[in-house]
């Protein structure tokens, strides 16, 4: 079959849905499905034609449903697979395009293959997952590595000698990819979507799916013992490389694969369009930007030069064709923007979100805009340990309960860095459960939904809301901020990020203050001639900028 891709990610501007959290249909205090197809005329009003929606598989959601136990239905609080489709259509009507989350990294053990695994060492489903007989006569686990919740990698199968490695919470076991038949079981559960009529998929810790196969100690380290061996693995590539062909390839469909720790090289690896594996990936480089090593809990002062250093560094690495980038902020596993990245979620809140929105919005690459995002929901901000539900927050209580080293080391920012920050409800209105759900909901409504919420910034005309919509517009507009290349200005002022995208008919100048206080601007000279787009300020003073100020300006070539 001949190749039916067209690459429509480049115009995508997506939206990503966390469904427990986005709006709840049925009101048992769960966000769903059918609350989800009654807000797609909010989606095709803000203007986004994609949405990327977090699992909604049938799952015991242990892990908020990156535990999948039935990977071709719908988990029933959320729906049926008949609402399913009809949110599909919905969307399809309204020009909007679906991804799908991806998770083939593990599955849940309530998963029928895992079941099957731990009850008859003879099963053929036995080698769908990864079983190592443990040390110490099976006492102690077969290696020790460890995995991104803190704990270590492997759990045990009751009392018997074999443990199988878990790299996520023990009810995540990770699959077997060098089982030929567990690769043909993932390939037709993307085509079982695929022809459905989903177009495309975000894929889980996709860089985690090979393993080197030796299965041996590692030099201990504070965190992830064994990622030379499960991180970019020898067989990667030809297993992305596999699902491109037996799938992806077959569908106008688009995929951007979750990466952890991925160098430049790798990332051209994965994203090199002759290499036929995947459209883009999410790289973390930015968003590590305020610790240290890539570990949340390690907090490192913000530094802008060191954000303008890493995204130019993706943003030049994968022009010229090498590769596409993925442009974010925000998701379900990072804390909110705002009060990020030098901005302030308090008075200053609203220029603050225009003014990261807007960096990140225009560089090169496909938006994605995670729920909440558009109206500047800021973090969660609890003040109970119990009101936290995050599986991941909780194993790191635990660890520093056990021990006093993680105490001192990472104690101070556990709750600064949950992922629950990003994931209270949506607010809709200022109502008791912001108009979320009517019943109380499976996580707490931040107080400030007061204030912040969608009715509230669909009234006000200067609201972050409708600026994003004019952000969107920017990129439907004005070809550059697609194809245009991007070069920087001033790329050592320590105030101001300034770039320009330029192709060649036309040149787009992003100038951004990240500082709360009014500072010089250093592209004044810059934008002689050229026309002023878009402001998060409504009069602008040549010379200077105002705290949080951002400034679009254009201007077409001379013939
Ligand atoms: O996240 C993978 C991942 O790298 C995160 O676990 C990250 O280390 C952590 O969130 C930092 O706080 C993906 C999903 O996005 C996440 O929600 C899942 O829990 C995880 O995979 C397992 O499927």
């Amino acid at each position: 079959m001949t190749n039916k891709r067209t690459n429509w990610y480049k115009n995508a501007v997506v939206y990503q849905i966390y469904p427990r959290s986005f709006c709840d249909g049925n009101n048992d205090g769960l966000g769903d499905i059918p609350g989800i197809i009654s807000k797609l005329d909010y989606l095709e009003q803000l203007g986004v034609n994609c949405v990327w929606l977090s699992p909604i598989y049938d799952s015991p959601q242990k892990d908020n449903g990156y535990d999948i136990a039935n990977y071709r239905d719908i988990y029933p609080p959320f729906g049926t697979l008949d609402d399913f489709k009809l949110m599909l259509s919905g969307m399809h009507e309204r020009g909007i395009k679906l991804i799908m989350d991806l998770v083939v990294n593990h599955t849940s053990d309530q998963h029928p293959w895992f079941q099957a695994a731990i009850k008859d060492k003879n099963s053929p489903y036995r080698d769908y997952y990864i079983i190592r007989k443990g040390k110490k006569n099976g006492k102690k686990p077969p290696n020790n590595w460890t995995g991104f919740f803190g704990e270590r990698a492997w759990s045990r199968i009751g009392d018997t000698e074999d443990w199988y490695l878990r790299l996520f919470t023990k009810e995540q076991p990770d699959l077997n990819w060098e089982n030929p038949k567990v690769r043909e079981e993932i390939i037709d559960i993307l085509r079982y979507w695929l022809d459905m009529g989903v177009d495309g998929f975000r894929c889980d810790v996709i860089t985690l799916i090979s393993k080197k196969q030796d299965f041996k100690d590692r030099f201990p380290s504070l965190v992830l013992v064994g990622k030379d061996a499960y991180v970019n693995g020898p067989r990667l590539h030809e297993y992305l490389h596999l699902l491109y062909e037996k799938a992806f390839k077959d569908y106008d469909c688009m995929t951007v694969g979750e990466s952890v720790l991925c160098s430049l090289e790798d990332t051209i690896k994965l994203v090199k369009p002759e290499r036929e594996e995947l459209d883009m990936i999410f790289n973390f480089s930015h968003t590590d930007v305020d610790n240290f090593f890539g570990v949340k809990y390690l907090h490192r002062k913000f530094s802008l030069n060191r954000l303008r250093k890493r995204l130019s560094k993706y943003q030049f690495g994968l022009a010229n064709g090498k590769g596409w980038n993925s442009l974010f902020i925000e998701n379900h596993d990072q804390r909110r923007s705002v009060g990020r990245f030098g901005t302030d979620d308090g008075d200053l809140r609203k220029v603050s979100a225009k003014m990261i929105g807007t960096t990140y919005f225009l560089l090169s690459g496909t938006p994605f805009i995670y729920q909440g995002q558009e109206i500047g929901m800021t973090n969660a901000s609890f003040d109970k340990v119990e009101d936290y539900q995050d599986v991941e927050l909780h194993n790191m209580v635990a660890m520093t309960k056990k021990s006093w080293f993680y105490r001192l080391l990472i104690g101070k920012h556990l709750f600064s860095v949950s992922r629950d920050n990003a994931r209270t409800p949506m607010q809709w209105n200022d109502s008791k459960y912001a108009g979320f759900s009517k019943v109380k909901p499976w996580l707490k409504v931040n107080d400030n939904k007061k204030y912040i919420n969608v009715e509230e910034a669909k009234r006000d005309s200067d609201s972050i809301f409708h600026y994003y919509q004019k952000l969107i517009e920017l990129r439907k507009k004005y070809p550059v901020t697609i194809d245009g290349e991007y070069k920087l200005i001033h790329q050592n002022n320590k105030n101001v990020y300034s770039y320009v995208r330029e192709n060649k008919n036309s040149k787009l100048i992003v100038i951004s203050n990240f500082k709360n206080k009014t500072v010089k601007n250093p592209a004044a000279n810059d934008v002689k001639d050229f026309a002023l787009i878009l402001s998060n300020y409504e009069s602008n003073e040549e010379k200077t900028l105002q705290p949080y100020e951002t400034r679009v300006y254009y201007m077409e070539n001379k013939l």
